[in-house]
């Protein structure tokens, strides 16, 4: 970076100066693009002989578009006010009347006083709610805005005065208003779960992306649909919010826009007291290839900056500091004159026709429709880039007493002085009883702005959000599409993972849903043996494949292509996830259903991405998460960092994942083929978590009459060879090979016969347990109901012992419905970069390990001689005074 010289002399004054007419001649003659051109070639010829110039990413701090180029607004300017301000008493009255109520209860005024304007020049001009019969644009609601989306749903007459007066209510008797966006809780409204901060930025760009990729395959028809995020400027902060904003420019998203609320607060004070939030995000986003508006200035500003021939009013701008700003607003007209404009003379004199109480009420940008309207205009019209709005607005915007305060964020009742005020500051006429008890007011049908706001609404085809789901079109393979994974393997030694590549090429030939399939991996395709599918489906780009891969003439070439069917994403989880979010919710965002498969290192999963996987289960998502090189003693040589032992623990707190941990390719299969039944044919909004493991073994036929046993958790797998088995063997992916080895460890060497089961999912167990546990609590008048894990045990001698590559908190999830009879093994503890027999040694999972503890186990229980039991564990090499593994 060349640092800016501020402190030059003029060394030839007269030869500036006619530089300078230079340019001033050639805006007059050839308008201002001429002289760009010239600028930019000049920078050019400098940079090529030598001269340093400085790299600029700020435009001054005024508004980007000027005067003369906005187009007069097309609406009725006092009408749609008059909607804005029953839009804003109808929110500030649902969170006010709330906390009087249910006092605590929570809710934010501030913040969509804030962003009323952002909301309603895009709700009376530009969110279509469909383009023909194709599904319209994507519009992320700033989350904590909620009440203006509700207020204004209310006018439209989509919500009850009952719903309002439920606001974060959801539990009574009338069907109540969920705090923020989510889909899971509104299914019929909301579509985009916004509230988590940087959630919302993130998805939004990888939704502009996914909607392209739709196009370039074919599968939506190309529309002028655009993707809308309504930001905040503190949740900028959040590495997620402009971690991907290279992609966006990169795949010249013009489908996209940013409206960042810059109300220059977040929750606790300032965002940037001490510099400017805009500044710093329009050199972001600018560096980052971004068409950038800023809105900084209402319109009676246009006039003073006219007039401001000394450049000081500009210059004043710029000194100011967003401290500085938030104080103007927050102490009134006086201040701001003595202050802002008095700084300067020829400032102050500027305003000096103008009363206090206006120089209070000069508008920023954001609040003033006129300048947002044509900055929506200059967004939608914009091609071969993504647009970034900066709105300057004020938090607690005309809420008299809260207005730019620090506090105002947790600001929720208002007063009787101040909803007095507040009707004022907004001219909201109602009935006197319906204003002096603060209560929800829509205006007559018929009257001139109901007519209005529906006509509008007509016009952009229809009310907003709104969430559709329309019947499945998807029927499921049968199983037998997957016959090659359900008998002996053909490969001598496969893997888990090798299956799961063959089920996906085989799912993505077939000729009814293959072109459903969205395989998403962020860099790791050779990892997982995937790159044959690289030249047979092609890896989507948008821009084709610009050059020859070095590896043109070999038969698994790079190949990408305009309609590749992968998303290969790079080393970003986030903004794979944020894809898988994009192609999981696809039926119902575009009435498209699409079956996203996102293979990753399973470490990087739930643990690196949780809160993008929490909210792709909040917006009902589907498909399959596939945990890549999963086990902690399985993943041999990558050590602490990339060992996941604890994957199917957080994959268990989400309430609409299925966590499978398949040992064989035929399990896989059948989880795969149930999965997109569910799923896409019955349409259950779930989706699957399976892991993925890189040992080679061979895959055993599938035996008769397991597929059940499969899909709710448990099988037998192995029953005892000779005798009567007194003990039962639980095993999950490739520990099932260790617990067989100990059932035959077992059998040669101390006559012990056991039995080995395969339990798929101790997560689906448990949840069905507690299911049936639940209905037996509340029905003890009714012959109780038997859990599945108790029912496949049924006939099953002896103690348990399950063993598992994941924690033992995995199989301990089953424990309450067999009593005393289990004893857990599992990779508690950190990883270490040691090849697996070591690992498996260390953390007491491997066969022999079994075998100890089911010989200590019978020995307590009787049924083993103790000091026999003290001798096999030498034979077997174990180490009883060795350091705990949980610990180490
Ligand atoms: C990940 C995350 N962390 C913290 C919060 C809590 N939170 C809610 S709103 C807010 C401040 C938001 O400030 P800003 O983005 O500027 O929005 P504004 O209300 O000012 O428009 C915070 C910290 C959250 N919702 N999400
Ligand atoms: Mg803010």
């Amino acid at each position: 970076m060349h640092q800016k010289k501020t402190e030059r002399v003029d060394l030839d004054p007269q030869e500036t100066s006619e530089w300078l007419q230079a340019l001033d001649q050639v805006v007059e003659e050839a308008g201002p693009d001429r002289a760009s051109f010239l600028l930019e070639r000049l920078a050019q010829r400098a940079r090529n002989v030598g001269v340093e110039l400085p790299i600029q990413h700020n435009t001054p701090y005024i508004n980007t578009i000027p005067p003369e180029e906005e187009t007069p607004y097309p609406g009725n300017r006092a009408l749609e006010r008059r909607i804005k301000s029953l839009t804003r008493w109808n929110a500030m009255a649902m969170v006010s009347r709330q906390n009087k109520f249910d006092h605590g209860i929570g809710g934010h005024i501030a913040t969509y006083a804030s962003i009323a304007t952002l909301f309603e020049v895009g709700f009376n001009h530009f969110f279509h709610a469909s383009y023909g019969d194709q599904p319209g644009d994507c519009v992320y609601f700033q989350g904590h805005a909620s009440p203006g989306v509700y207020a204004r749903a209310f006018l439209e007459g989509r919500l009850a005065v009952e719903h309002l007066q439920n606001f974060r209510h959801e539990l009574r008797d009338h069907a109540g208003l969920s705090s923020y966006p989510h889909p899971w809780l509104m299914p019929d409204f909301w579509q985009f779960p916004s509230v988590s901060m940087g959630i919302a930025p993130i998805n939004a760009i990888y939704q502009a992306r996914f909607m392209r990729y739709l196009e370039h395959r074919g599968l939506i028809a190309k529309t002028p649909r655009k993707v809308w995020a309504f930001l905040g400027d503190g949740e900028m902060d959040e590495p997620e919010s402009m971690g991907s904003l290279t992609l966006a420019s990169r795949e010249k998203l013009d489908n996209l826009i940013f409206v960042i609320n810059c109300n220059l607060q977040r929750l606790d004070g300032p965002v940037r007291g001490n510099g400017k939030i805009i500044q710093e995000l329009e050199a972001a986003f600018l560096g980052a290839g971004w068409n950038v508006i800023k809105v900084l200035w209402g319109t009676d500003w246009d006039e003073l900056l006219a007039r401001d021939k000394s450049g000081l009013l500009i210059k004043r701008m710029e000194e100011c500091v967003d401290g500085e700003y938030q104080s103007f607003k927050a102490k009134g007209g006086a201040y701001i004159r003595k202050e802002f404009f008095g700084k300067y003379p020829e400032t102050l004199k500027l305003v000096e026709h103008l009363s206090d109480e206006q120089v209070g009420k000069l508008r920023r940008g954001g609040h003033d429709p006129q300048k947002v309207f044509n900055a929506y205009r200059v967004a939608v019209e914009h091609k071969g880039q993504p647009t970034l709005i900066l709105a300057k607005t004020v938090k607690g915007y005309g809420v008299a007493e809260i207005e730019a305060r620090n506090p105002t964020h947790q600001q929720k009742e208002l007063n009787d002085r101040s909803v007095q005020l507040f009707r004022q500051r907004f001219d909201i006429h109602l009935p006197e009883d319906v204003a002096n008890r603060v209560e929800f007011y829509r205006p007559p049908d018929g009257s001139p702005e109901m007519s209005y706001l529906h006509e509008r609404r007509r016009q952009l085809g229809g009310y907003m959000p709104a969430r559709k789901v329309l019947p499945s079109r998807i029927q499921v393979p049968p199983l037998e599409s997957f016959a090659d994974l359900m008998v002996p393997s053909k490969a001598p030694h496969p893997s888990t993972t090798m299956a799961f590549v063959r089920l996906l090429t085989t799912l993505m030939k077939n000729p009814q849903i293959g072109k459903r399939v969205v395989p998403i991996i962020p860099d790791e395709a050779r990892t997982f043996g995937m790159e044959s599918l690289f030249r047979q489906f092609g890896i989507y780009a948008s821009s084709g494949q610009l050059y020859k891969p070095h590896d043109a003439d070999m038969f698994l070439y790079y190949k990408e292509q305009q309609d590749g069917q992968i998303l290969e994403e790079g080393i970003t989880e986030a903004g794979s996830m944020a894809s898988f979010t994009a192609a999981g919710t696809a039926y119902s965002n575009y009435q498209v259903e699409m079956i996203p498969f996102f293979i990753y290192y399973s470490m990087f999963g739930f643990q690196r991405v949780g809160d993008l996987i929490w909210a792709f289960a909040d917006a009902r998502g589907k498909g399959f998460l596939m945990g890549g090189t999963a086990g902690r003693t399985t993943l041999a040589g990558e050590g602490l960092q990339h060992q996941d032992g604890h994957s199917l623990v957080l994959a268990s707190a989400v309430p609409t994942c299925a966590a499978y941990d398949p040992a064989y390719a035929y399990e896989i299969a059948v989880i795969v083929q149930d999965g997109i039944r569910r799923m896409y044919q019955e349409q259950e909004d779930r989706f699957y978590y399976l892991t993925l493991y890189n040992e080679n073994y061979p895959m055993p036929p599938m035996p008769e009459g397991v597929a059940d046993g499969i899909l709710k958790g448990i099988y037998k797998f192995k029953g005892a060879e000779k005798g009567k088995s007194t003990l039962q063997l639980f095993g999950s992916g490739p520990i099932l090979n260790e617990a067989a080895r100990a059932q035959q460890i077992l059998a040669e060497h101390f006559g012990i016969a056991a039995d080995v089961w395969s339990v798929t999912s101790y997560n689906e167990l448990r949840r069905e347990a507690l299911r049936v546990e639940r209905w037996n609590r509340l029905h003890p008048g009714d012959s109780p109901r038997r859990p599945y894990v108790v029912s496949a045990l049924d006939g099953a001698q002896g103690p348990i012992i399950a063993a598992t590559d994941y924690m033992k908190v995995v199989p301990d999830q089953v424990a309450p419905w067999l009593p005393g009879r289990m004893v857990t093994l599992g990779a508690d503890g950190f990883g270490r970069s040691e090849n697996r027999e070591y690992l498996r040694k260390h953390f007491e999972v491997n066969a022999e390990s079994i075998v100890t503890a089911a010989l200590s186990r019978l020995a307590r229980d009787g049924g083993f001689d103790a000091a026999k039991a003290a001798k096999a564990f030498e034979e077997l090499g174990v180490d009883t005074e060795k350091v705990d593994p949980a610990i180490a």
